[in-house]
């Protein structure tokens, strides 16, 4: 049998009710196939990056442990996306539940389809600093360690931490 490999993966939306979105996402993902959730982050509320005429996200970052491949991971996120994106079309229009694998263990994936790290992590404080939260001991691939690069980050757009809610 394939040993788990302990996962990491970042979750955004700013939809209507994003904090609901991301609440869920956070449970579905504990429940892929061949899949525990081992941890989850705090919720972030930040700016957008990139176009400003939308509204704020929250982002969050979920720790898994997997037996799936690193594609078979890939698969299960973007149905996860997609049945999410569905809801929200039927209800509130467009999508936003954004899923993406920052860590694989320590492996480094470069193809078309998936590129692991993903590649603007360390640049982005909504990633990082939810990330540091979750692992502080954590390092990347190449040896940078997670604390030290969230710290390095200027986090203007990181606008507050949202309390637990009962889930
Ligand atoms: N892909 C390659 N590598 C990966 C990976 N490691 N994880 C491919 C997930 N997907 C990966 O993704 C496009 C393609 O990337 C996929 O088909 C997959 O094969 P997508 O999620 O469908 O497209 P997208 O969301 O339009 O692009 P992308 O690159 O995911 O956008 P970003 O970079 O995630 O930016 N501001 C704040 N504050 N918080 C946010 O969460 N998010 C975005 C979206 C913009 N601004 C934000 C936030
Ligand atoms: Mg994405």
């Amino acid at each position: 049998m394939i040993p788990p490999v302990d996962v990491y993966v970042g979750l955004g939306s700013n939809l209507d009710d994003p904090e609901a979105q991301v609440a869920q996402a956070l449970v579905a993902l504990g429940e892929l196939p061949l899949t525990r959730r081992l941890g989850a982050s705090s919720l972030y509320v930040s700016r957008p990056l990139g176009p400003q005429d939308q509204p704020d996200f929250v982002n969050a970052v979920a720790h898994l442990a997997t037996r799936l491949s690193p594609l078979a991971l890939l698969d299960q996120l973007q149905a996860l996306e997609q049945r999410h994106r569905r809801v929200r079309q039927r209800h509130w229009g467009p999508r936003t539940l954004d899923l993406d694998l920052l860590l694989f263990g320590k492996q480094v994936i470069a193809t078309p389809r998936l590129r692991v790290p993903h590649p603007e992590m360390s640049a982005r404080a909504f990633v990082m600093a939810p990330l540091a939260e979750l692992a502080p001991a954590l390092s990347l691939p190449d040896g940078r360690g997670v604390s030290a690069l969230a710290e390095t980050l200027a986090s203007p757009d990181l606008i507050r931490v949202l309390p637990e809610r009962p889930r």
